[in-house]
């Protein structure tokens, strides 16, 4: 492992935490917890700002930050930053970069430990950006750095966003396989079906190269998901006028791609998130998710208990039906309240300790139960001799358990665990 002389290591900037928010550039960042002088975009602004992510692009990096520096240089003097934001890569692309100030001091470099992810990423190094304009390009010289001057150019034309599209004319993809282009053009479909007015914006959606306004996309929380931070400046930002800039998707020549599979069901959870929006986030704050989730895991134990003491009561020692579902219900009714007040209720419970309130706790949910006990008695019979006959007991059990598991959750949300009444 190399050993970075702790020089080289001052030169890194704070990497920011937090809400993924991008700030408008009259307004300070708010001060960091550490007390660390914020990265206040507010002191001197600048043109453009572009963010280069990057993961394992030590050999690249160089090259990219050449190019890139005499195309600005007389495009935008003195007037551009670059910001590589680099999660801890293994091969040392931060080090590599930080290097390269010594030739390029428009170079910044951020070395992200506690955060992974391409859009994340991208969001990190627009929160330092100094840049009136946000840009981000690929580190593996993927995107022609000779396009983003066209992209400059149509932005100064006033478009709000100006993205780098493989399907306008002048763009394309070199050498792609049939299965990448199928793969490619088939999320592009699936983004039109399930969002179509914010996919259906862009020739190519999926582009990973382009230029936004800064005042288009400060203000509301970011909230991506994978490597399509496009679609989360298309969805979340205020955009108004687009443009695009056909360009080539080149081969990668260094490096290895970071895509897996992984990417595509990210992007199908991103468009989902999108397209539920506000009312995924309601549905949240009204429904206890994650207390639905443990209740019914605590539930599928019970199931368990209750199938393990029926089968032993009824079959081995021959107990008659009903008596021996009633009593192996209720062992699978205090098994469920042991598990939910240690875990599914863990909160509420850690605020009524003491043997009286739990044993109070316990009677309350034994008493919803009850209800649900009788039910499944009833549903149980119903199903065992109506439906599916003398040889189906267990079967009719599962049906009788299922149905009143979901009375027994909506039950006991609304009178026993309902958090507002035990607090
Ligand atoms: N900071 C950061 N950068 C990443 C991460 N994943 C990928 N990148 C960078 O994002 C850019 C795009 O990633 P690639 O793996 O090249 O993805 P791609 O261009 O869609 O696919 P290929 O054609 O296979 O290269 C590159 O500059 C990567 O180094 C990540 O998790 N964190
Ligand atoms: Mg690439």
């Amino acid at each position: 492992m190399a050993i970075i002389p702790p020089s080289q290591l001052q030169k890194l900037e704070p990497c920011p935490s937090g809400p993924l928010q991008i700030l408008p550039l009259a307004v300070s960042a708010p001060e960091t917890t550490s007390g660390a002088t914020d990265s206040s975009p507010a002191l001197q602004t600048l043109a453009l700002s572009l963010t280069i992510p990057t993961y394992n692009e030590g050999q690249n990096i160089g090259p990219l930050v050449e190019r890139l520096t005499t195309l600005l240089d007389r495009a935008l003097p003195q007037d551009y930053e670059l910001i590589v934001v680099d999660d801890d890569s293994p091969d040392l692309t931060w080090n590599t970069a930080l290097e390269l100030q010594a030739t390029y001091p428009q170079l910044r470099v951020l070395r992200r430990q506690d955060e992974r992810g391409l859009s994340s990423a991208v969001i990190r190094g627009w929160q330092v950006a100094r840049g009136r304009c946000l840009g981000v390009i690929d580190a593996d010289l993927q995107h022609p750095p000779e396009v983003l001057v066209g992209l400059l150019d149509a932005i100064q034309q006033g478009a709000d966003l100006a993205v780098g599209s493989r399907h306008v004319e002048g763009g394309g993809v070199s050498e792609w396989s049939l299965a990448r282009r199928v793969l490619s053009r088939g999320a592009q479909t699936v983004g039109l079906l399930l969002l179509p007015r914010v996919v259906g914006r862009v020739s190519d959606p999926m582009s990973g190269y382009f230029v936004v306004q800064r005042e288009a996309i400060a203000g509301p929380l970011l909230n991506p998901k994978g490597y399509k931070i496009l679609l989360e400046v298309l969805g979340r930002g205020t955009i108004d006028t687009i443009a695009e800039v056909g360009y080539v998707f080149q081969e990668r020549q260094e490096g290895a791609s970071k895509v897996t599979w992984r990417q595509y069901i990210d992007y199908i959870h991103h468009l989902l998130r999108l397209r539920l929006g506000g009312r995924l986030s309601r549905l949240h704050q009204r429904f206890p998710m994650q207390r639905f989730v443990r209740f019914g895991l605590v539930g599928l134990s019970g199931v368990v208990v209750d199938m393990a003491i029926l089968y032993l009561l009824h079959s081995t020692l021959g107990l008659p039906l009903t008596r021996s579902k009633i009593v192996a219900a209720e062992v699978a009714i205090i098994n469920n309240f042991i598990w939910n007040d240690a875990w599914t209720f863990a909160d509420v419970s850690l605020q009524q300790q003491g043997w009286s309130a739990r044993l109070k706790r316990f009677l309350k949910f034994n008493l919803v139960c009850l209800a649900g006990l009788v039910l499944n008695v009833l549903v149980l019979n119903v199903v065992y001799n109506l439906v599916f006959g003398q040889r189906w007991a267990y079967l009719a059990n599962l049906v009788a358990i299922a149905i009143v598991t979901f009375w027994n959750f909506w039950l006991n949300l609304k009178l026993s665990w309902r958090v507002t009444q035990v607090k």
